[in-house]
Parts: C-alpha cells; sequence; structure tokens
C-alpha cells in the first residue's frame, strides 16, 4: 500500500513523514524545491501479528508494510500557469493521498486557515485534471476530423465530457457514479481526484485536541484525523519506553500517528489483513474487503492460486479464545472453504494447492 503525503508548502508534510517512518528528512522553514520526494517503508503495527509471533515462535516474521511518499509542496497560488508535476506524479505511483493542512503557529506564517487550505488543494488537483481532460479532448477532436472515429473514442469522449461538467462545476470525479464501461474507458487516465483521499489536520501543542468542529466540518467531506506532527515527530526520536507512553498520555494522544494512520487508510481503502502462520514464517499479508480465498491464495504466491485445491482457515478470534491451532480443531473451528469463500480481517489461511 502505498501514501502519498500532499499539501501546500510549508503544511509540515516533511515533518509528518519523519514522525511517520522515524525518517530524518529535512524539515525547513522555506519550501527547498527539491524534485525527488522522500520515501520509507514502514511496517504496519499490529498487535496480532505479535501474538502469533509469541505463539508460533516462528524462524521469521514478516509485518505487512506500507509505503509513504512525501512530496515537495505545492504554492499557494500556483501563478505559472500550471499545476505542480508532483501532483500528478501522486496520483501516478499511489493508492491514497493523505492532504496535510496546517493548522499550527509559525513566527514566519500567516494564522492558519487549515479549511482554506483544503480548499486550495481541491481547486488545484481539479484543475490538474480538469488540463488533462482537456488535452485528451482536443486529441480526439482532431482524430474525429482524420476519420478515425471508433466506438471506444465515442465512448471515452463522452465520459470525459461528463467528467469535464463536474469538474468544472468544482467537484471531484471521485463521487460519480460512472458505468462500468466508462470506467474501462477511463482506465489509462490517472486523475487525481478520482483517487482515495484522507486529511491531516496538523496542529501544533496548543490547539491539539480542540478542533472538534474543524475535524466535523472536513470529516463530513473526507476520513480526517489530527496530529500533532512536531510532537510526534520528537517522540518518535525517543528510544522506546514507558516515557512515551507518557508524554503521549499527557497530550492526550491515544494512538500513535502511524497506527492511527495507516488504520485510517486500510479503512478508506477496504483492506483487510490475513495471515499465514507456521514454524518457519508468520506474516501478515493485505487483501481487499470481499475478495476470495483463491484471490488471497495469488497475493502468497501465483502457483497458490493456479493450483489452489481449498484453503484450511480459522480465526485470529477463535485461535485467542482457544488458546492453540489443537484446541481450534477439537473444537471443530477449523474450516474447509473453496475458492470462492470470501476472506475475513483475522483470517488465518492454509492454502492447500497442487501444480
Ligand atoms: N509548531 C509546529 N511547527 C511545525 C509542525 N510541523 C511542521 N512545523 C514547522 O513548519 C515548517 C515546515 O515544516 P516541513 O515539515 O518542512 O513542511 P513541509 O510541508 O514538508 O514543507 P515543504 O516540503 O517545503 O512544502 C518547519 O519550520 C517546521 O518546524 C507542527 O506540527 N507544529
Ligand atoms: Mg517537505
Amino acid at each position: 500500500m502505498k501514501i502519498g503525503i500532499i499539501g501546500l508548502q510549508n503544511s509540515g508534510k516533511t515533518t509528518i513523514f519523519n514522525a511517520l517512518t522515524r525518517s530524518e528528512a529535512e524539515v525547513a522553514d522555506y519550501s527547498n524545491a527539491r524534485a525527488e520526494p522522500n520515501l520509507a517503508v514502514v511496517n504496519v503495527e499490529d498487535e496480532r501479528i505479535t501474538h502469533l509471533t509469541e505463539m508460533y515462535k516462528p524462524r521469521k516474521t514478516i509485518h505487512a508494510t506500507v509505503e509513504f511518499i512525501d512530496f515537495a509542496g505545492v504554492a499557494r497560488h500556483s501563478d505559472k500557469g500550471g499545476f505542480p508535476p508532483e501532483l500528478v506524479q501522486a496520483a501516478r505511483i499511489t493508492d491514497a493521498l493523505a492532504v496535510v493542512v496546517r493548522n499550527f503557529h509559525h513566527d514566519l506564517m500567516e494564522e492558519p486557515t487549515p479549511s482554506t487550505d483544503l480548499e486550495s488543494i481541491e481547486d488545484e488537483m481539479i484543475l490538474s485534471d480538469l488540463i488533462i481532460v482537456e488535452t485528451r479532448l482536443e486529441r480526439i477532436a482532431q482524430d474525429n476530423k482524420k476519420g478515425k472515429k471508433t466506438p471506444q473514442t465515442v465512448l471515452e469522449e463522452e465520459t470525459l465530457h461528463a467528467i469535464r461538467d463536474t469538474l468544472n462545476e468544482g467537484a471531484p470525479i471521485r463521487g460519480m457514479k460512472l458505468s462500468g464501461e466508462a470506467e474501462k474507458a477511463l482506465r489509462g487516465f490517472q486523475f487525481l481526484t478520482q483517487k482515495p483521499l484522507m486529511v491531516i489536520v496538523n496542529s501544533d501543542e496548543e490547539r491539539f485536541g480542540k478542533n472538534a468542529p474543524l475535524l466535523a466540518e472536513l470529516g463530513a467531506k473526507y476520513r480526517t484525523i489530527e496530529f500533532a506532527g512536531n510532537f510526534e515527530m520528537e517522540l518518535s526520536r525517543l528510544t522506546e519506553g514507558e516515557d512515551i507512553r507518557l508524554f503521549m498520555e499527557d497530550m492526550g494522544i491515544t494512538e500513535s500517528a502511524r497506527s492511527l494512520l495507516t488504520r485510517t487508510a486500510y479503512e478508506l481503502l477496504g483492506y483487510i489483513s490475513f495471515f499465514t502462520v507456521g514454524p518457519d514464517e508468520v506474516r501478515a499479508w493485505n487483501l481487499k474487503r470481499g475478495q476470495s480465498a483463491v484471490e488471497a491464495a495469488g497475493v502468497i504466491h501465483s502457483d497458490l492460486a493456479r493450483g489452489f485445491i481449498r484453503a484450511e482457515c480459522f480465526s485470529y478470534a477463535d485461535l485467542l479464545a482457544c488458546g492453540s491451532e489443537k484446541a481450534i480443531k477439537e473444537k471443530g473451528l477449523l474450516r474447509l472453504e473453496g475458492k470462492e469463500y470470501p476472506v475475513k480481517d483475522g483470517d488465518i489461511l492454509c492454502i492447500r494447492f497442487n501444480v
């Protein structure tokens, strides 16, 4: 899972990236227009995997991972007649976008205006998509004149017109109801306003925890979470220990930024986790909610999907309640599931296959 961190310049994206990934990327008062985004892959914290490791004592444990990509900031009113190319890249290479909005005091900046800032980002994304649509429509018009009309381009043109209308009304593509055919016609495009999006309100220590109206306002449109970015970054630099918990309690933080963000992203994208266990390896895997046992097998290895016979399956919750795999079997809680079985969050699977 790849999450792109985007937002206006100096909204604290890199600070949050550092907090999430325990990185030491440079945090600067003035935007340094660097071309390369910061990247880091981190393990998804999940107490289930910790507990399964204790139970099975495997030779290795492999967590699900999430990749964070910290993009350069977007200028407030980009008067350069275009949109930042980083934003377009963000759409192409990520599964979801996390927009950071500044809610902290900074001596070099005006007082924070988080909702207006979010609107600016939305406008930039809409503009970016509109340019892509217009460019493609011009191209199709030229081709039409040359007699290159096909049923596909007719459908594409219709769909792009509908999208253009929506964008011109200031709305994202995300909310549109598109037919399966129309979705297919759009597959080659990577529209920013089609990406799943969440919002991170980045508050200073004075403001943190006192933003219920703001969170409700933004939360009506997007999944919205609040971080004390700078505070979390400092916390992430401490060595593990009891002090961290005390500092968090003092600030009223109940869950680490990384855990809160990954959990929110899982919800946003409809991801679930399933597990494989054994003496060699305990491992967490991601799947989309509703995907089947044979699709889960394919996530592990294409051979397992190709030669799929059945899945032996029990739930983490049952294992926790019963205490051991042996007890699971005695209580008849080990199930045999076929290809079509929709895998559930917390399922522990063993795929039987034959190739
Ligand atoms: N008080 C406070 N200051 C912060 C917080 N987050 C960032 N800052 C300050 O804001 C400035 C910009 O922080 P960065 O994390 O570099 O912001 P950015 O969004 O990555 O900036 P660009 O990549 O240049 O767009 C720095 O001076 C940070 O110290 C925060 O949560 N609280
Ligand atoms: Mg930055």
